[in-house]
């Protein structure tokens, strides 16, 4: 026994289970168990946002990340056992009669794991399959006392625990991030009275005005039913014979078609609830409003030909982004703001405000920061937690209410119903995850899989032999605003919400330059796809709607003539709006760091090791995140004879995993990369990509021999590529970290 277990790492007892060995029953081997690693703790957890004024975090009457305790599994020091807690003496075998006889029936512990493993899989999502998740807190910055009895607002500084999930709306559950495609960014608020879910996402107005639409349109966007394809993409015929025919999507369709779609990470995009809500304070008084998350690292959106690569590259690229930087202790951050408006301001606007393709321009009701979401903690375990989670636009708390937007309404008829069936039976409230820290006392009861034990004869109200427990919370529990309803049955719209394009001509007018061009490009991309003529052709008469030069533009590349327009719904005149700056990504305020960045250093024997070093460390100084990429793993030896670790090559990582590029210079090293295609191929796609590059010494000469322009297509020096001497340094950090926190130069497109 000694002996075999100096083998280790190997099996130890892998002998013993063949021939007349496996006849000894086996006595049992256990390996050293590791240290748990300790969890990493950046500090930052104890220091409120400046904006909560002075003091500590206070908490709110809910324990924090600890809600999850008390179902941790570690398997630390432990023995294997069955599900019942049997002992398991071994994992390797079958219960068999004779070592080549049949296996015996009996062999509960072989049945058992099996069985298990065959239901190991539960439906995915219809939509929204593809996710990803985190814990962490929000803390309000004020007392909104005024507006809303929510209690995640009762006081400055008051922190709920959250949990978020992030997903792609199309494909399937093991389909890549970065398609083309609205996010989700549904947030689970355990508050001190009951679970508030803000189920939203990355695009503040949607495809549909009805809930009776949304099963064709997720069907539309979903794989074409009799081959299965495509997957995870709105390009192909039927999605765009569905839009080319409900001109009410066309808004949504401007973002889709925009960088808004391709995100570089989901803690870089914004999050909106999409619909109008109520916020209704202590003394019944009732707003209106519209929730929105900013991102505190910037949004910032990828560039098409990066996202299509990535989809075979990395599928996982944003679920890797998100867990990574959480990891590494950079918490992303977004602050919560509010368009809170009344109702007599809501008759006032040009749209109707229960239509969710309308938005209400930041420039006509200013939103206002009230808090901010910080995501602190990766799930332990992805099935548990961001599998398990179960959003529903109904779960709401005292001082929200729902408005009678009816795609809000009809939600909250589906979300609950789809979970009975994702997570088998009406009890998916008290998986763990989705269980609320606020205590839970009715007289509902059984069900399949219910954990609670209920004690007591009485499971019904009104009782006396419970003493009238649980009882009625009145005025203190969740009352819906009385608010007076009269109308005929009927189905149908109102006036207003027949405008359908308004709106997307004012994203369009909105964009910059270069977003203008992306859009149009995305529209090209897709309806070069769609195989069915007449639908590209509706399509673009539905766009001569929105504008006369995008329809030319698309239809230019798809080489057709732009056809008459669409007639348009309900013969009111169309409001026109100003642009509105907040619409664009570009024009949107700005970040000024590169915290996470992600910065390729480009490496080969012969390398500037003294330049490598420097730059590392002060990339490393500001937050980013750089590595050194070369041809194979290992040491690379450098001018000044200190070896340079390789971390990564071209080949596992290329160029669209990063956000910008240094040449390091050394003239052995960059005369080596300037031999290899890969190393080629990595500057010029950097260059395509808009992305900033740094060239030192005669890493110059790598970007000539990959034929990088010296000026941008206007002739303008490009401020994305900075070459200095290797003593300027420093200086030329300062530019390059510049160009970095700006994200993308797309003045340098000639596409
Ligand atoms: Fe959803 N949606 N949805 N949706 N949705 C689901 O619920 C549905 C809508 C959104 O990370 C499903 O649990 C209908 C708008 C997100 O778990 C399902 C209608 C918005 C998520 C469902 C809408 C969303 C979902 C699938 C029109 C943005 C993922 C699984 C009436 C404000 C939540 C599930 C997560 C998920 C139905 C419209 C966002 C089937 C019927 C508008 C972020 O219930």
């Amino acid at each position: 026994e000694a002996d075999l277990a100096d083998d280790r790492p190997f099996n130890a007892t892998k002998p013993l289970e063949y021939g007349d060995k496996a006849m000894t029953p086996h006595t049992g081997e256990a390996y050293a168990a590791p240290t748990p690693l300790a969890t990493a703790s950046t500090g930052t957890d104890n220091v409120a946002s400046p904006k909560v004024g002075a003091g500590i975090p206070r908490l709110g009457g809910n324990a924090l990340n600890s809600s999850l305790d008390r179902v941790r599994a570690d398997d630390t020091e432990q023995r294997l056992s069955t599900n019942q807690g049997t002992a398991v003496s071994s994992n390797q075998d079958s219960l068999k009669i004779g070592l080549r006889g049949p296996i015996a029936l009996e062999d509960f512990v072989m049945r058992e794991k099996i069985t298990h493993f065959d239901h190991e899989r539960i439906p995915e999502r219809v939509v929204h399959a593809r996710g990803s998740g985190a814990h962490g807190y929000f803390e309000s910055y004020q007392d909104l006392g005024q507006l809303t009895r929510a209690a995640p607002f009762a006081y400055a500084g008051k922190r709920t625990p959250v949990f978020v999930r992030f997903s792609t709306a199309t494909g399937e559950r093991g389909s890549p991030d970065t398609a083309r495609d609205v996010r989700g960014f549904a947030v689970k608020f355990y508050t001190d009275e009951g679970n508030w879910d803000l189920v939203g996402n990355n695009i503040p107005v949607f495809f549909i005005q009805d809930p009776m639409k949304f099963p064709d349109v997720a069907h539309a966007l979903k794989p074409e039913p009799h081959h299965a394809m495509p997957q995870a993409s709105s390009a192909h015929d039927s999605f765009w014979d569905f839009a080319s025919l409900s001109p009410e999507i066309t808004h949504m369709l401007m973002w889709i078609m925009s960088d808004r779609a391709i995100p570089r990470s989901y803690r870089m995009m914004q999050g909106f609830g999409v619909h109008t809500f109520k916020l209704v304070n202590t003394s019944g008084d009732v707003h209106l409003c519209k929730f929105h998350w900013s991102p505190l690292q910037g949004t910032h959106s990828l560039v098409w030909d990066e996202a299509f690569r990535l989809r075979g590259l990395d599928t996982d690229f944003h679920r890797r982004d998100l867990w990574e930087a959480i990891e590494a202790g950079n918490f992303p951050e977004y602050e919560l703001g509010l368009q809170v408006f009344t109702d007599e301001q809501a008759e006032s606007f040009p749209f109707d405000v229960l239509d969710p393709t309308k938005l209400i321009p930041e420039e006509m009701i200013p939103v206002f920061p009230v808090g901010r979401l910080v995501l602190n903690r990766n799930p332990d375990n992805f099935f548990a937690e961001t599998e398990q989670v179960a959003f529903c636009t109904q779960h709401i708390v005292p001082g929200i209410d729902f408005s009678n937007d009816p795609v809000l309404q009809g939600r909250n008829h589906s979300y609950p119903d789809t979970q009975i069936t994702r997570l088998g039976g009406p009890n998916f409230h008290e998986i763990p995850i989705n269980a609320p820290l606020a205590e839970v006392h009715n007289n509902q009861r059984d069900g399949f899989h219910r954990q609670t034990v209920n004690r007591g004869r009485v499971n019904y109200e009104p009782n006396s032999l419970a003493g009238g427990c649980p009882f009625q919370a009145g005025r203190a529990g969740f009352v819906s605003v009385p608010e007076p309803v009269a109308g005929n049955k009927l189905r149908g719209k109102p006036a207003l919400f027949a405008d359908h394009y308004s709106q997307a001509r004012l994203f369009w007018i909105s964009q910059s330059a270069p977003e203008k061009a992306h859009i149009i490009d995305a529209f090209r991309f897709e309806l070069t796809r769609v195989e069915t003529l007449a639908i590209r052709v509706r399509m673009v008469a539905g766009l001569v709607n929105v504008d006369a030069s995008l329809a030319h533009a698309v239809a230019s590349g798809l080489g057709i003539a732009v056809p008459p327009p669409l007639p348009l719904a309900g013969g009111l005149p169309l409001p026109g709006y100003p642009p509105s700056p907040a619409l664009s990504l570009l024009t949107r305020p700005g970040v000024t760091g590169i915290r996470t960045r992600q910065v390729a250093i480009l490496v080969a024997q012969g390398a500037d090791g003294a330049a490598v070093r420097a730059v590392y460390a002060a990339l490393l100084e500001a937050g980013a995140v750089p590595r050194l990429v070369g041809q194979r793993l290992g040491q690379a030896g450098s001018l000044d004879g200190d070896a340079l670790h390789v971390e990564t090559t071209f080949d596992v990582t290329p160029s669209v995993v990063y956000d910008a590029m240094v040449a390091p210079g050394g003239d052995d090293g960059m005369m080596a990369l300037a031999r290899d295609a890969r190393a080629l191929d990595f500057v010029r796609e950097q260059y395509r990509h808009g992305k900033p590059i740094l060239a030192i010494g005669n890493g110059v000469d790598l970007l000539a021999c990959a034929a990088i322009p010296s000026t941008l297509p206007d002739g303008c020096d490009d401020p994305g590529i900075v070459r200095t001497a290797p003593g300027l340094v420093a200086l030329a950090l300062a530019q390059f970290k510049q160009a970095l926190a700006r994200h993308r130069l797309f003045e340098r497109e000639t596409d």
